[in-house]
């Protein structure tokens, strides 16, 4: 045997190659065997090289016979015996070789996975055998197909939401335009009726004017009767003319989420909540009527219409006493915004007032609601500031993936509580006529 495969650690002999069927032909082998020749010393070449010198400065050329050895060069030198030395450095080759071993396969099995991960990536043909036992190729998608796919799909989705929502939002409009025109029309045929009441009225004021004086007398409660009608007519007639704008214009405003409103003001269902005494009431108030009154304890609901800006919110306002709140999801559908409110001065209820906002959070219906917090209260010496409540709810956490904002503000002076409409406002209105800014 002359050869060591260093990958499989066989042994293979140099002159009958194919004893053994070695597998990686392109892997090291190792010489095994040892010449039985002997090197002559080049200096005294009756002498074999039997030494081998170990003086570091002697390592460019340490062999030596035994006349180096003892009196040439190499004399007084430390030294090993030739065998002994050639049987080390073998050995150690050898170990060397296991680790090469390791190594090699190592790299063999990474650049397998990655012969794997390009083909899943790009995909292929694969032959598979059908039920009659014939085989056949079929493409098997890669991952960047499939991903390809996945893109595809959503937008495909998003697309087809978009072609629902822009046929809502034309049959809103066209609705509009509908009653509209359905109402003009009737206003042009009133007009139409009127106009021709009048006209008969003057015919017959004329025709009263050309006859004798005993006519004139006779025809006296009639023509006032007549008069009186007409008096009334346009009485009703002013009074239409100013409520009515006589304006073509169609405004157009859009949500967020891709509904469109028609008209000057836009209006939004917002429910107020919170815990008892937090100041849910007196906020409602304070928005609708602009000053304080002294609030009684929310038995049920209060509902109140706030106009702001170009928006008319419709806020409830419902009762937070512990008996009250599994009512509170009677109250979510179709709300687009929540007004949470905290007690900002009571410390000890916050962790309760987390709790029930983590509940809400996990309603269905307000998934999309845009959810603004007031810290009430801020008026109260000592009270939770806006940074330190947002961090000890941990808000950013809570309300992770949602729009959400929170706003310090005094229900009492109304500090704060504009600064929280515009922000619900901002965030309804997508675009459109409302300026809202
Ligand atoms: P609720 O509807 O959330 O239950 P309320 O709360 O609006 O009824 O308010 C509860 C109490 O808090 C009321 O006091 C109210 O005057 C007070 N309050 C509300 N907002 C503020 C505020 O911003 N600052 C201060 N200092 N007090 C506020 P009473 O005394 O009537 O219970
Ligand atoms: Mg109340």
């Amino acid at each position: 045997y002359t050869y060591v495969c260093a990958i499989l650690k066989v042994l293979e002999c140099g002159v009958c190659e194919d004893v053994f069927s070695l597998q990686g032909d392109k892997v090291p082998r190792l010489l095994l065997y040892k010449p039985h020749e002997k090197m002559l010393c080049p200096q005294h070449q009756v002498h074999a090289i039997e030494f081998v010198c170990l003086e570091d400065g002697c390592q460019p050329g340490p062999l030596m016979c035994c006349v180096c050895k003892e009196y040439g060069k190499h004399q007084g030198h430390k030294h090993t015996v030739l065998e002994a030395e050639a049987n080390q450095i073998r050995a150690s080759i050898l170990d060397m070789a296991h680790c090469i071993r390791t190594f090699t396969e190592e790299v063999s099995e990474y650049s397998r996975k990655l012969v794997g991960i390009v083909q899943q990536i790009e995909g292929g043909e694969q032959i598979v055998e059908d039920s009659m036992g014939m085989a056949h190729t079929e493409h098997v998608p890669g991952a960047a197909e499939s991903a390809r796919s996945c893109v595809r799909a959503y937008f495909a989705d998003l697309h087809e939401t978009l072609c629902r929502q822009e046929e809502m939002a034309l049959s809103v409009v066209d609705a509009h335009v509908r009653e509209r025109l359905i109402w003009l029309r009737q206003q042009q045929e009133d007009m139409t009726i009127l106009l021709s009441q009048v006209s008969t009225a003057c015919l017959h004021c004329e025709k009263t004017l050309q006859q004798d004086d005993c006519r004139v007398v006779l025809a006296k409660q009639e023509i006032n009767r007549l008069l009186e009608t007409l008096q009334k007519q346009q009485q009703q007639f002013t009074e239409l003319a100013d409520h009515i704008q006589l304006d073509a214009g169609i405004p157009v405003t859009f949500t967020k989420d891709n509904r469109v409103h028609i008209g000057p003001k836009m209006e939004i269902r917002v429910v107020t909540l919170g815990l008892d005494g937090a100041g849910k009431t007196t906020i409602l108030f304070k928005l609708k009527q602009d000053e304080f009154m002294q609030p009684i304890p929310t038995i049920g609901f209060n509902v109140e219409t706030v106009e702001y800006k170009n928006l008319k919110f419709t806020i409830w306002d419902v009762g937070g006493k512990h008996k009250l709140r599994p009512l509170w999801k009677h109250y979510y559908l179709n709300t687009q915004a929540v007004v949470f409110v905290i007690d900002s001065c009571h410390r000890d209820r916050l962790m309760e007032s987390h709790s029930e906002l983590a509940k809400l959070l996990t309603e269905k219906e307000l998934r999309d609601a845009l959810l603004l917090i007031f810290a009430n209260k801020q008026d109260v010496p000592g009270a939770v500031s806006v940074e330190e409540m947002t961090e000890l709810l941990s808000l950013h956490k809570l309300c992770c993936g949602r729009s959400w904002h929170i706003q310090g503000c005094d229900a009492r002076s109304g500090m704060g509580l504009h600064e929280g409409l515009d922000w619900l406002s901002r965030q309804l209105v997508a675009a459109g006529v409302l300026d809202v800014a």
